[in-house]
């Protein structure tokens, strides 16, 4: 089990993540954090930069999600995320 600061991180780094705020990560936060970065990088729609900007976005969402989304729902609750990070750091000590 995390230790209740190790819980106080997880949240403080989920809410980093959930960018409206709506207390759970999905892919339109990360839509959202690609429009603001886009903007900030005056990339273009259709520019290959715009593109691979997205995708790669993108893909933290599909890594976020195989790793966290527990019952498949397009939804990472506070809980899946805490489940998730129990695991890797449980995985994580067996391997070391
Ligand atoms: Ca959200
Ligand atoms: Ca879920």
């Amino acid at each position: 089990m995390l230790s209740e600061f190790r819980k106080r991180k997880v949240k403080g780094l989920m809410e980093s993540m959930d960018f409206d705020g709506n207390g759970v990560i999905e892919k339109d936060d990360f839509e959202k954090v690609f429009q603001r970065m886009a903007e900030n990088l005056q990339l273009l729609p259709g520019t290959p930069e715009y593109e691979g900007m997205h995708t790669f976005i993108l893909s933290g969402w599909d890594s976020t999600r195989q790793l966290a989304d527990a019952n498949n729902d397009q939804q990472v609750t506070y809980e899946e995320f805490l489940g998730a990070v129990d695991t890797l750091i449980n995985n994580r000590e067996i391997f070391e």
